[in-house]
């Protein structure tokens, strides 16, 4: 044994702190002098103690036992072992990013709050994107609701707009709210399936609570597998009631529209995602903020008028089951979110923030939908448990960006020394302060009715607009809910529960529920499907012309002996329309030298065609040895199989002829990467996918 048995570390590795000539250290440097952000060179206990060792408990003797008395052991246990808060009963699995709201200045007519009302006022916000059902560690790709919830940081308070990437909910009253979420989380004696809808207990509930039908839908369509928070649309669900600055009201749902247009996963991709990258989404927003792509979104208002009976052309504004088609009430764009920020630490921020429904500003106030009722008690409640107390509005994420004087005092985990002595009002001692001034005031309504557990009449319409969410998707989209209906009855084991649910079907439409019973071999149940409005375009996700292809992740494949000055030539257009490149190589390491020298950023081995949104295939590659390798094949297979843009300039083609792809739709072949090759390549993009290509993909020709 070496002298000093007390070194267990390779000497060689050890090094000293380093320190830079001007006494501050590297580390101080590294994060900004904050004492909070601890940029100390020290290492020391909680209270400030220098430490000499933090590798060896102290112990009666070499092969001692562990001594009571060491505090520095029991404190840095004991404070690990306290690590972990409760996870969201609900939404554990989130990413968040910081950004800026900037207002058009077009909504004062509606509204007198600031944020919204002042042309160019900017507003700092913190989003969090989230899953609904799985646990913190889940994976990001799975079929689900996705969680929008915005704080802005207004100058006259903080403002909460808690929303989902689907307009309409599963439950028209929140008492049902645990009834859902009971349903749709992991059977309680097994804790299977994580962070799916797909088993039994979901689908029981929802064949027999049928006002969750318009809601499942929406998860059944691709709408329940986003390809990124980028391209996914916000809804603020419930009616909200605003008042402008005259004291007019009227009523209006809140939507957030993403600047690089709605786009969404094919179900095997996002299957493949869940296991081969399950920090899918989370990954994708980081790097691309961090690379300067930053996510952005334009605010939007349906603006209807406040009648007294709260309904707009026949649809019910209180039923949180039901959304307002845009034909009917254009969404009106009021100003933009730019998300240009990673947190700097994910517990601190994303984990600790908390959202609340009753954080509203002058300007916007809330109805009587009961849905919206139960969350104004629910989520303030759900903070005390998982924050630990009533102070968690002090955590930093969770302070407004202005002046707080509350009243409200002391309770575990107080971090503000409030000064004074009189914490009530009136008070004649702290200079009679604070006082009540031009604050929030509730717009007056009538409160009248008799003491019932009942819901308005209109509330019973479960399926006329599912009906009308089916009936305005395209037939590829339709496509797209029938295989998901499917699937997700085909997990389930009990065949009463897929007999009710076909019965759904039926009400909905005749084919898509014989197509659904076929796939489960049952017969189909014969019933004459609701009737629904007129479609509503807006409602499908294929864009009508290319969109843009900000962030995209185009793959190329290269090797030794690539063609790199064409790689280059391609890359400047792909980069100057915020696609992100790729280059996917045998072998990692550089590719050429002098100007054209590329980066290998994947190999045969790390990519997956997940990961990228088209796969061009760089003319020189077929000579390599490593032309046919098989994982190169089934990245460029699974591309297509999933309706990507292929292309390939040179002898590339042959190595997509290798992969057993010839042509086609959506299949670009050229001598050159010029600039036709470029546009077209990016307008091919822009389309998202190649539709065309799907019925001979279904049809397994290929
Ligand atoms: Fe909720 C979290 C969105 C209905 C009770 N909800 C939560 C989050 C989002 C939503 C995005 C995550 C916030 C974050 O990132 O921290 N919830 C919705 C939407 C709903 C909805 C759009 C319907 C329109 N929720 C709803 C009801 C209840 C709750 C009816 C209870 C009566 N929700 C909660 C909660 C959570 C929550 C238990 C869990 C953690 C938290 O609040 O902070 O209070």
């Amino acid at each position: 044994m070496a002298a000093d048995s007390n070194v267990t570390q390779n000497p060689d590795q050890a090094a000293p702190a380093p320190v830079s000539p001007t006494g501050r250290t590297e580390r101080e440097h590294l994060f900004g002098g904050d004492p909070r952000a601890q940029a100390g060179e020290h290492l020391t206990t909680s209270q400030g103690l220098r430490l000499s060792d933090t590798d060896h408990s102290l112990k009666a003797g070499p092969r001692g036992p562990s001594l009571l008395e060491d505090h520095h052991l029991r404190e840095k246990i004991t404070h690990f072992d306290h690590e972990r808060i409760p996870e969201r009963v609900v939404h554990a699995r989130g990413a968040a990013a910081h950004g800026t709201f900037v207002a058009y200045g077009n909504a004062a007519s509606a509204t007198k709050a600031k944020f919204l009302a002042e042309k160019g006022h900017k507003t700092d916000v913190f989003v969090r994107f989230s899953t609904v059902l799985g646990s913190r560690g889940s994976a990001d790709t799975v079929r689900d609701t996705r969680g929008f919830a915005t704080k802005f940081y207004t100058d006259e308070g903080t403002f909460d707009l808690v929303g989902n990437n689907i307009p309409v909910f599963f439950i028209q009253d929140g008492i049902k709210f645990p009834d859902i979420i009971h349903a749709g989380k992991p059977h309680p004696d097994r804790e299977i399936p994580q962070a799916q809808s797909a088993h039994d207990t979901f689908w029981d509930f929802v064949s027999l609570h049928t006002e969750a039908t318009h809601h499942v839908f929406w998860n059944m369509s691709d709408r329940g597998i986003p390809r990124s928070y980028r391209t996914m649309e916000g809804f603020g669900v419930h009616t909200f009631r605003l008042e402008n600055a005259d004291g007019e009201t009227c009523l209006a749902k809140f939507h957030w529209k993403p600047i690089a247009g709605v786009h969404s996963l094919v179900w095997e991709e996002a299957q493949i995602a869940a296991g081969v990258d399950p920090d899918f989404h989370r990954r994708d927003m980081a790097d691309a903020i961090e690379a300067g792509a930053y996510f952005e979104y334009e605010l939007g208002l349906q603006l209807l008028p406040d009648s007294p009976d709260e309904t707009f052309q026949g649809i019910d504004l209180l039923d949180p089951t039901k959304f307002v088609p845009e034909e009917l009430a254009p969404v009106q764009r009021v100003g933009k979110l730019t998300l240009d920020r990673n947190p700097t630490n994910y517990f601190a921020e994303t984990e600790q923030v908390a959202f609340h429904l009753g954080n509203l500003v002058p300007g916007i106030q809330v109805t009587n939908d009961p849905l919206l009722q139960a969350r104004l008690f629910s989520y303030l409640d759900t903070q005390l448990t998982r924050l630990g107390g009533p102070n968690f509005p002090q955590l930093p994420i969770n302070r407004p960006h202005t002046e707080v004087n509350d009243n409200l005092r002391d309770g575990m985990h107080q971090t503000a020394v409030h000064r004074g002595q009189a914490p009530y009002l009136p008070n004649s001692i702290d200079g009679g302060g604070p006082f009540t001034t031009d604050g929030y005031v509730e717009v007056p309504r009538e409160v009248a009715g008799p003491k019932v557990r009942e819901n308005p009449a209109s509330f019973d319409d479960h399926f006329s607009q599912a009906a009308l969410f089916y009936h305005s998707l395209s037939p590829v989209e339709q496509v797209h809910v029938t295989e998901a209906f499917t699937f997700e009855l085909g997990k389930c084991y009990e065949q009463a529960i897929k007999e009710r649910e076909l019965q759904v079907l039926a009400k909905i439409d005749a084919t898509l529920c014989q197509t659904v019973a076929a796939g489960l071999g049952l017969p189909a149940p014969k019933d004459e499907p609701v009737t629904h409005g007129p479609v509503s375009p807006a409602l499908s996700q294929i864009p009508p012309g290319p969109g843009p292809i900000t962030g995209r992740i185009i793959g190329v494949v290269a090797g030794p002996g690539a063609d790199l000055s064409g790689i280059e030539k391609l890359r400047e257009p792909l980069e100057a329309a915020g696609a992100v490149v790729r280059i996917i190589a045998p072998q990692g390491g550089m590719l050429g030298s002098g100007k054209s020298q590329q980066v290998v950023e994947r190999t045969f081995l790390t990519a997956r065609s997940i990961e990228f949104d088209a796969i061009v295939v760089a003319s020189g590659v077929a000579e390599t040895p490593d032309a046919g390798d098989i994982k190169a094949r089934i990245l460029l297979l699974e591309a297509f199989r999933h309706n990507k843009v292929i292309a390939a300039w040179g002898d590339g083609v042959k190595v997509l002829a290798g992969a057993g792809i010839a042509g086609g739709p959506g299949v670009l072949l050229a001598d050159n990467p010029d600039k036709d090759f470029a546009t077209s390549f990016v307008q091919a993009v822009g389309l998202h996918r190649v539709w065309e290509r799907a019925d001979a993909v279904m049809a397994s020709e290929v």
